[in-house]
């Protein structure tokens, strides 16, 4: 069997992505030698390359975001290629790049360590700065949060040369810093649709610069070519963070969960508020959605569900209306999704419901 699989790869290498394409039965089940989603493709063939950042230092609350790219390529394996959206989205090729550094890992675990310390004695009341050690520990995390960011940024830059359209998946929300800065780098004015329970607008949150919960504060203090931020779903977030948002007057338009039901039962619907959050989006987008946005129901394992939030179907939706729009979708990133205990035998259900979502985002960044 393993003569057989090594065989199988080796002609692929040789086969031009048509022959592929006319050799593979996209109606089978996966093969044990395949790609995320059963795929027969290598990255060579792949228009998009997905990057895989399984980080996780300043988590909050519930942990396991670092093992949401495994959990996604194994429930991958049985989202069926044809998608009611993207029928051929499959033929494009879809590459997971495993490749996140070793050294990086090990930073993580140490960081993770000095971070829970660190948590822990600011809930005791302690004050940080007035301790050196653990203003140590701060600096040293933070420092290696700057380095997967800059990671982040490299990879994301080296699949974008390759002509290759490029999302992330996480890991915790932190991890998309890199990419949207090289975005700013490339585009000189473009949007992001934010779909999520928290508005992720807090400034050094616990003292971590690089916080889970800092991410579209960091952002938008770092790339000016951010015109508009379109949060959707928001249902836990503090006042600091609300009046920051109206700070920035049309630059963040904020879609809280209660103003969405609101509309709704009042009559108004679900199409209406997308062509709405849509409309309020320049001509290129950025999509970062993180999982706990949907009904926890969808994602029970993630780090701190809420209550309330999108149905599956009105995320699809209004990434279908975004697509529609004609906009151009530049890249996303997908984060929070953790997979759960199996001993309760439902522990691949959230990996199951990111799989399907990456799937749905791949089709809009190049459907
Ligand atoms: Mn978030």
């Amino acid at each position: 069997m393993f003569t057989f699989v090594k065989g199988n790869q080796f002609s692929v290498l040789l086969m031009t992505k048509e022959e592929i394409i006319d050799q593979f039965n996209p109606n089978a089940a996966a093969t044990a030698d395949a790609g995320i989603y059963g795929l027969p493709f290598g990255a060579e063939h792949s228009d998009v390359v997905v990057v895989a950042v399984p980080w996780e230092v300043t988590v909050s609350s519930g942990s396991g975001t670092a093992e949401g790219p495994a959990a996604i390529n194994e429930a991958s394996m049985q989202v069926d290629l044809y998608n009611h959206d993207y029928p051929e989205l499959w033929k494009k090729g879809i590459h997971l790049d495993l490749s996140f550094p070793q050294e990086l890992q090990n930073k993580m675990m140490k960081a993770k360590d000095f971070a829970q310390e660190i948590i822990f004695a600011i809930e005791e009341g302690e004050n940080i700065s007035d301790n050196a050690v653990l203003s140590k520990k701060l600096n040293e995390v933070n420092d290696s949060c700057n380095q997967m960011n800059l990671w982040v940024k490299q990879q994301s830059e080296l699949w974008l040369a390759k002509g290759k359209k490029a999302g992330l998946v996480g890991g915790d929300h932190s991890i998309p810093l890199g990419y949207i800065q090289l975005q700013g780098e490339k585009h000189s004015d473009f949007g992001i649709l934010h779909i999520d329970a928290h508005m992720d607008l807090r400034n050094a949150y616990e003292g971590f610069t690089y916080s889970h919960a800092s991410i579209f504060y960091n952002v938008l203090q770092t790339v000016p070519q951010v015109s508009s931020l379109v949060q959707v779903g928001i249902r836990d977030y503090c006042l600091q963070e609300k009046e920051y948002a109206g700070n920035q007057e049309a630059r963040v338009s904020v879609y809280f969960d209660r103003e969405i039901r609101k509309r709704i039962y009042s009559g108004e619907n679900w199409n209406q508020l997308c062509l709405e959050m849509v409309e309020r989006l320049p001509a290129k987008v950025y999509i970062s959605v993180d999982i706990d946005g949907l009904d926890p129901k969808l994602c029970p394992n993630t780090g701190t569900p809420v209550p309330g939030g999108l149905e599956y179907e009105e995320l699809v939706h209004l990434l279908n209306v975004l697509k529609q729009s004609g906009k151009e979708i530049i890249g996303f990133d997908l984060c929070e999704v953790a997979p759960g205990d199996d001993s309760a035998g439902n522990g691949d259900w959230d990996g199951n419901v990111g799989a399907r979502i990456l799937y749905q985002l791949c089709g809009t960044l190049a459907g």
